[in-house]
């Protein structure tokens, strides 16, 4: 009892002590240890990133980057007294920084991506979308030469038919971003571009907003697509791609698609099968064929029927030979344009099929297969390289290269070359 007493005074006392050495000690060497060491992990060093000190720290900074920046927008057109109006109003939003690691980390299947991307709600919404708004919508597409599904098919994706637009002020996105610098020339020329579409009046700085990287509107138009390509359709004098009014932003799109080459009446892919024994090697986005010599090795539509003539396409299994399997056309590689994730193409195409009446995939996606973590993906493109494959250099992400390796690796082993990397055969390979 008493022991136990005496230590608990003890405690108290290396308490006070040690509570009595952290408030003597200086507080001007503390900020002197942050202001030379470049970010060693200490606890006072994370304390103070939390203080106000250091928050004035990168705003100070900010503002430093603001000042070399101006020289480069007034170098792009961009008034000196406009610019200087503008300038308290940018400010620098942490919250972003950490949305745009977050991004850079993800790892989804394809069939994960769809689920969400042409979901039964987006499918519904969208088929009310068109009808809200059919009259305009057809125009467009006749004006433009784009058909209408597709254009509907971006627009559910992008904002879910305008009911997600973003609400973040494009100016502070794009000031921050660039200042961060993981994509610093990108986002500085988007910054320069916003910058001009607000000076000749388009929009005012307050309704100027979007996604947290700067994407703007119904259809999320980068800055620099917009001074190209964005249309006054409904002839009011601005390209409102920000209002509800989704007339401007649907056009901008068109146009956009349009002066990428877009075919109308071509479809952006086909489901098809492949017939017994075929070549796999065949496979691949970049190995095109004309529709006629894919006929004439068997390959047929989903139900059996003949391919219909579409001209130049290629094959790809975006999930492996147990997936769906997609002749695609030169409109896949205009979609590509817009955005050039393959999820992002299948989402944009599949949804707009969906809205307009089309069949859902016919096979069935290898939904027991997980996808391989971006630590994963680069020990398989590490054992890539090792084994002699040419396929750039190891980033975590499964590009062309990498896909033409495994597939070689996959006809060494004797197992059928689709391309997809399993779990099991990162597995097999150790
Ligand atoms: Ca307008």
């Amino acid at each position: 009892m008493t022991q136990k007493r005496i230590f608990k005074i003890h405690g108290y006392l290396l308490l006070l002590f040690i509570f009595t050495l952290i408030i003597n000690l200086p507080i001007a060497s503390f900020s002197k240890t942050v202001e030379k060491s470049i970010r060693p992990k200490s606890i006072f060093q994370e304390n103070r990133i939390l203080s106000k000190p250091d928050s004035n720290e990168i705003d100070l900074e900010f503002r430093d980057w603001i000042s070399k920046f101006r020289i480069k927008a007034l170098a792009a057109g961009v008034s000196p007294k406009f610019f200087d109006k503008l300038t308290p109003e940018i400010k620098y939003n942490e919250t972003l920084i950490k949305l745009d690691r977050k991004q850079s980390e993800f790892t989804k299947q394809i069939w994960e991506y769809l689920d969400v991307a042409v979901s039964d709600t987006r499918i519904k919404n969208g088929k009310r979308a068109y009808q809200e708004n059919k009259e305009v919508i057809q125009e467009i597409e006749k004006y433009y030469s784009v058909d209408a599904k597709i254009i509907v098919g971006i627009w559910g994706l992008e904002s879910a038919y305008g009911v997600q637009k973003g609400n973040v002020k494009t100016i502070e996105a794009l000031a921050t971003l660039a200042f961060d610098g993981r994509r610093r020339k990108f986002f500085e020329e988007q910054l320069i571009a916003a910058l001009k579409i607000l000076e000749r009046g388009d929009i005012s700085f307050s309704e100027m907003k979007g996604s947290w990287a700067g994407a703007m509107g119904h259809t999320q138009f980068i800055p620099t697509s917009y001074l190209v390509y964005a249309q006054d359709f409904n002839s009011d004098g601005r390209a409102e791609i920000w209002s509800n009014d989704p007339t401007d932003a649907l056009a901008s799109t068109a146009y956009y698609l349009n002066r990428h080459g877009w075919i109308s009446g071509q479809p952006w892919g086909l489901e098809v099968r492949l017939p017994e024994n075929f070549n796999y090697h065949l496979i691949g986005k970049k190995k095109k064929k004309n529709t006629i010599d894919w006929s004439l090795l068997g390959v047929r539509m989903i139900n059996g029927d003949s391919l219909p003539n579409y001209g130049g396409a290629s094959i790809i299994l975006p999930a492996g030979h147990t997936g769906v399997v997609l002749m695609i056309f030169d409109n896949f590689h205009v979609l590509e344009k817009y955005n050039a994730s393959l999820a992002y193409v299948l989402g944009v195409g599949h949804l707009g099929d969906r809205i307009m009446d089309g069949q859902s995939f016919y096979h069935k996606w290898p939904r027991n297969e997980e996808a391989l973590s971006t630590n994963e993906k680069k020990e398989l493109q590490e054992f890539l390289l090792k084994s002699g494959f040419n396929i750039g250099k190891v980033d975590g992400m499964i590009g062309p290269k990498t896909i033409e390796a495994i597939r070689s690796l996959q006809s060494k082993l004797g197992k059928i070359p689709d391309g997809f990397a399993t779990k099991d055969f990162l597995k097999g390979l150790k």
